[in-house]
């Protein structure tokens, strides 16, 4: 049974033990609930206290139950928050660590709340997109306050639990041994009656028309992608216009129709996948991990700095090392700027940023940087210079360091090779700009130590950054994939489209920028140079040469204020170029191509699938572990759209046999070899099955 049941004295406590966070699954649930009665019956009992063990109070209703039979099995959460709210003896719930979701609302159906100080509060359901469905919109609002309540609801973000101790949500704040302190307590109302009851607080809010009215604005304006967020209002709002049962009911129905949706699927796609990314198959978790207590960055530049950022950021000190003062000093003034930029937005105190600053320092001597735990390069992406940095990280670097490459796409096996070490070799491709983006491809070499790997996917957590191993190929798991998507757009412009077509079909179904602004915020130089190495290394993989010809043209993008857009000066915005249309339009004319209508989901379908069917070659070659590390990729790196779940997800969505068969159309225009189903693809698709 995942709860036990032991009696101190005269009060029973029920524990909940079911690690990791005490899911609230069947069995802890069924646990609970035959605790209770056992209390109950037995007439030397007169109060109860509910706790949890390890190291949550409790994270929630149980995730993976969800869309099963076991999620609504009785005793549900419903039934066992009503049979603690109807007992007959007061039950005081002792918070501690987490008590979040079903965990919070569990306690919030106790008579009586005590809590350790340091415990994360919240109501996250809306990152799952769904909303909290066991009275948590009726009854946080009857103990915080309205206004309190509603931002927990609607952001799900945690609050420490010393935060809320002025509220009614805890009756006392427990210093030291939680479990001493709430017998103690227990004891001391164990004769109170009545016992108080959230759902009988009366919620006074004048005007709330207004209010839930500007809050729906507000949150709509905020998550159009999402329906949970505005039903979360709908639910605070029935807290105050509604009897307690028929918010509830409210309540209850809105969380039925968005447990169901698509949104809220790929949001919990999204959740398990970024846990199930640090998952190594043949590295186990209790793999022997090295201290990283140092970093050293090789190169002060874009990348560089922005790597060195998010390690200050994590408190490890970091030194970076330029060949040049110019160049390190101004690396140096371009990370300060960013703090100062992000502290002028008020997301970064002074005390805060002094800290970052100190833990970043500058050198021009190798001999600075010998003795920190891992060396992270990021220096010019070409494999002469990688050489000289490696071999001289070898000869200085101590015994034990990793040396790790930002490299986007060349060979980390023979990166490993320039040093005697090959097994401390491993590679880290950040995403730019390195400080924000949260995806970091892991790049195992063939030689990379199992412990270097499972030290860097911790460091991966620590710097707070989604990890997701990647295999020794042309552009690892992302870049490999979106070379078709690039190739793709290119070929729909020969046929028909221009630039904001493409952009703006793409970006209807959720995609932050279409490939062409994408391009025009990256530099369109930087694809042009990949494409000049592939035009000798494969010189039958066919490439549109429109972008070939933008860049001839001088067009690189914003920094070179034209791209395929034009842009005016100190303005983002794209505007479309008539020239650069023209030289489409020209272009298919010299190949002799006819331009024809190209519908969106044409648009859609082509440069999605594009991906799909290179992920479906990745996964055949053991590049990407999983499919869902696929979509975690694309979710935290390339701008995917979060409520469709990643590409692999949404062709699960779609249904592979209709992926197949858009492809077998498109196998029949131009370019069309590419269009033949990865074997995978299609064994999946005949069998009925899914990536994930
Ligand atoms: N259900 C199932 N598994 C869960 C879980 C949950 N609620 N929470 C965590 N896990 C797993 C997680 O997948 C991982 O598994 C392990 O526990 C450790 O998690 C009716 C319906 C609690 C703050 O949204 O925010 O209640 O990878 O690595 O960093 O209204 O987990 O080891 O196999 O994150 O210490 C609402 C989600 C549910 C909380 C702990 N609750 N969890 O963080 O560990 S819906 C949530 C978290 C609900 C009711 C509704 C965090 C944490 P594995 P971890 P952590």
């Amino acid at each position: 049974m995942s709860a036990s049941y032991e009696v101190k004295g005269n009060v029973a406590v029920i524990t909940l033990n079911n690690p990791p966070v005490n899911g609230l699954g069947h069995a802890t649930r069924s646990g609970i609930f035959d605790g209770l009665k056992k209390a109950m019956a037995d007439t030397a009992v007169k109060a109860v206290v509910i706790t949890g063990a390890g190291k949550a109070f409790s994270g929630g209703a149980d995730i993976k139950e969800f869309n099963s039979p076991k999620a609504t099995a009785e005793p549900t959460l419903h039934t066992v928050i009503a049979a603690l709210e109807g007992a007959e003896k007061p039950v005081v719930a002792a918070v501690h660590s987490v008590a979040m979701g079903g965990g919070l609302e569990l306690a919030l159906g106790c008579h009586y709340r005590v809590a350790s100080p340091g415990a994360q509060i919240a109501l996250p359901e809306v990152k799952l997109g769904i909303l909290p469905g066991a009275g948590g919109t009726q009854r946080l609002p009857r103990v915080v306050g309205v206004e309190t309540a509603l931002n927990m609801i609607v952001s799900g973000t945690p609050a420490p639990s010393e935060k809320l101790a002025g509220t009614r949500l805890f009756d006392q704040m427990i210093e030291g041994d939680l479990m001493a302190g709430a017998l103690a307590f227990a004891a001391k109302i164990a004769d109170t009656r009545p016992l108080p009851k959230v759902r009988d607080i009366k919620i006074d809010y004048p005007n709330h028309e207004a209010f839930f009215q500007f809050a729906r604005n507000t949150v709509g304006a905020m998550a159009k992608n999402f329906p949970a967020p505005k039903k979360c209002v709908d639910c605070v709002a029935a807290s105050v216009s509604m009897k307690f049962e028929d918010g509830l009911k409210f309540e209850r129905e809105a969380f039925l129709a968005l447990v169901q949706t698509s949104e809220s699927k790929a949001l919990r796609h999204f959740f398990f996948g970024e846990r199930a990314a640090s998952k190594i198959p043949d590295v186990p978790e209790d793999t022997a991990k090295r201290p990283i207590k140092s970093a050293a960055i090789i190169g002060a530049g874009t990348m560089g700095g922005g790597i060195a950022m998010n390690f200050a950021n994590a408190g490890i000190p970091v030194i970076v090392l330029e060949m040049k003062q110019e160049a390190l000093d101004k690396g140096l003034a371009t990370i300060r700027k960013n703090y100062e930029n992000t502290m002028k937005k008020g997301k970064l105190t002074q005390q805060k940023f002094d800290e970052r600053v100190n833990l970043i320092k500058g050198t021009m001597s190798y001999d600075d940087i010998k003795d920190a735990d891992i060396v992270i390069e990021a220096v010019f992406e070409e494999m002469g210079v990688k050489e000289t940095v490696f071999k001289k990280l070898d000869e200085v670097m101590k015994p034990g360091a990793i040396l790790a490459s930002n490299t986007s796409t060349l060979d980390l096996n023979k990166i490993a090779a320039f040093t005697k070490r090959p097994q401390d070799v491993i590679g880290t491709h950040f995403f730019s700009p390195a400080n924000v983006m949260k995806l970091l491809e892991i790049v195992r070499g063939a030689k990379t130590g199992k412990d270097v790997l499972a030290t860097t996917m911790a460091l991966s957590k620590k710097i707070k950054k989604t990890g997701v191993v990647s295999g020794v190929c042309d552009g690892f798991i992302g870049n490999r994939m979106v070379e078709q998507y690039s190739r793709q757009a290119g070929f729909l412009l020969e046929e028909g489209c221009l630039s904001e077509q493409v952009d703006k079909a793409i970006e209807k179904i959720g995609f932050a920028m279409g490939p062409f602004r994408m391009g025009d915020l990256a530099g369109n130089d930087i694809g042009w140079a990949i494409r000049k190495r592939r035009y000798a290394e494969r010189p039958n993989m066919k490439y549109s040469k429109t972008a070939d010809l933008l860049c001839e043209m001088g067009r690189y993008g914003q920094k070179t204020g034209a791209g395929w857009y034009d842009y005016k000066p100190g303005d983002r915005k794209p505007y479309p170029s008539q020239l650069v249309n023209d030289m489409i339009v020209k272009h298919s004319k010299d190949i002799g191509v006819e331009r024809r209508k190209v519908s969106d989901q044409e648009i859609v379908e082509r440069l999605v699938y594009a991906l799909v069917n290179e992920a479906a070659y990745l996964l055949e070659e053991g590049i990407a572990q999983k499919a869902s590390d696929v979509d975690m990729v694309y979710l935290t790196g390339y701008g995917f759209p979060l409520h469709r779940g990643g590409p692999m997800f949404y062709a699960d969505t779609v249904g592979l046999l209709n992926v197949v068969s858009a492809m077998e159309k498109y196998a029949r225009g131009r370019h069309g070899e590419f269009w033949k189903p990865a074997p995978l693809l299609a064994k999946l698709a005949a069998e009925g099955k899914t990536f994930n």
